[in-house]
């Protein structure tokens, strides 16, 4: 049985690669954060007790900025195939706090590849590469369009990038970086501006807010479905040569398109709801990334499966359904309360 050791399982792409990783029968560890409120709600669902036979998925506490936790968890995993997932991934919020960005998303990566190194491991390593990286690069991007990263994010990324690759160059290891260009879901993050929309567009559908604020709604972005991307990084380490794939629908959007799209399926119109706020701003933007996954398509035979539509009635459906949901529970909860008083 082939073991998978994933950073950022708690994540959006590390649950639904958990989720296809268990489905393919490998048995998948996780590294999670410890945290004072539980953080583990994206894979709760894949959670059997370790004392079980034939328990699968196991969670470890490590972190990427300490690379004793992570020597620690490799030596006693032995993992076949490593995803580094684990980063601050809000681009945004990497200029409130740009040094332990950096530290997490740019060393923790080669804190992992030194680990992985020292231990003469002969496992294979995905990096979760970003087309953020490319920046005020003009559309279509590849991977061979170079970078010009525009936060401290992106700078963070463009160094696991680089030294990705080197530790490719200089001991021949088995290390792959998938560019992926911005992918959503309804596990997305909530401050990320997709799910930002389509949690607003439920809460206003039914009645429990009135207003959206965002920032820029120029900016464009080539959106997919996580669920299909997380298929793309497994492919990847499973061929016989590693290397670099830019991953992308090879279709943009700018925001003000995303939010027109939800509100109008959820029938609302968003020139009702939408108001600019300028604290959104960011102090340097990302004007337009469009993928050029021709090579990922051509030696991994990787398609997207879901479009921009179908992605955004998918988030707004599951964001109206869930929070329908929880509004039934707060109802029933009220009910119990009333009674036993
Ligand atoms: P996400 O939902 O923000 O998940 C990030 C994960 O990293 C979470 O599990 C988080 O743990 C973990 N993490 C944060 N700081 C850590 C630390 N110090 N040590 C260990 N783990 C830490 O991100 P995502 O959307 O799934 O993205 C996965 C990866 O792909 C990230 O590296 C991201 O930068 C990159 N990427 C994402 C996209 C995209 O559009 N989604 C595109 C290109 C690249 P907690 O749950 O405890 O916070
Ligand atoms: O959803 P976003 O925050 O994603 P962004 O910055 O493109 O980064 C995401 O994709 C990257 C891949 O390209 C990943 F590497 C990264 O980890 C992350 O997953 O913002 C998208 C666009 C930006 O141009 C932003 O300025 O939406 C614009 N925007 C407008 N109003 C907003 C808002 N973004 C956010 N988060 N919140 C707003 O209110």
């Amino acid at each position: 049985m082939p073991k998978a050791l994933i950073t950022g399982i708690t994540g959006q792409d590390g649950s639904y690669l958990a989720d296809l990783l268990i489905a393919k029968g490998y048995e998948v560890h996780g590294l999670k954060r410890r945290s004072s409120s539980f953080n583990t709600d994206r894979v709760d669902h894949l959670y059997v007790d370790a004392h079980q036979a034939g328990a699968r998925f196991f969670l470890h506490y490590a972190d990427l900025t300490d690379a004793s936790s992570l020597a620690r968890c490799l030596m006693s995993i032995q993992p076949d195939e490593i995803y580094n997932l684990g980063a601050q991934s809000h681009v945004k919020v990497s200029f409130d706090i740009p040094e332990y960005t950096a530290d997490v998303a740019g060393l923790g990566a080669v804190r992992l590849l030194e680990a992985v190194h020292r231990a003469g491991l002969h496992c294979r390593y995905y990096q979760a590469s970003s087309s953020e990286m490319f920046g005020s690069i003009p559309p279509p991007q590849s991977e061979t369009s170079p970078f010009h990263p525009r936060s401290p994010y992106a700078c963070a990324k463009v160094f696991a990038h680089q030294i990705t690759v080197n530790y490719r160059e200089s001991y021949g290891q088995h290390a792959s970086c998938g560019i992926l260009f911005n992918h959503e879901s309804p596990r997305r993050g909530e401050t990320f501006v997709t799910r930002k929309i389509t949690r607003s567009v439920a809460r206003i559908k039914l009645g429990l807010e009135d207003t959206l604020y965002l920032g820029n709604l120029d900016a464009q972005r080539d959106w997919g479905f996580a669920g299909d991307y997380v298929e793309a990084m497994w492919i990847m380490l499973q061929q016989d040569v590693p290397g670099d794939y830019a991953i992308g629908t090879g279709e943009s959007h700018s925001v003000r398109e995303f939010a027109v799209a939800a509100f109008s399926h959820a029938g609302l119109d968003w020139r009702d709801h939408v108001k600019i706020d300028p604290r959104y701003y960011r102090p340097a933007e990302v004007a337009a990334l469009r993928a050029d996954a021709s090579r990922a398509r051509r030696e991994l035979g990787w398609e997207p499966r879901i479009d921009f539509s179908g992605l955004v009635k998918m988030m707004v459906d599951a964001d109206i359904e869930a929070l329908e949901h929880s509004l039934q529970g707060g109802v029933q909860a009220v009910a119990r309360r009333s009674a036993e008083h």
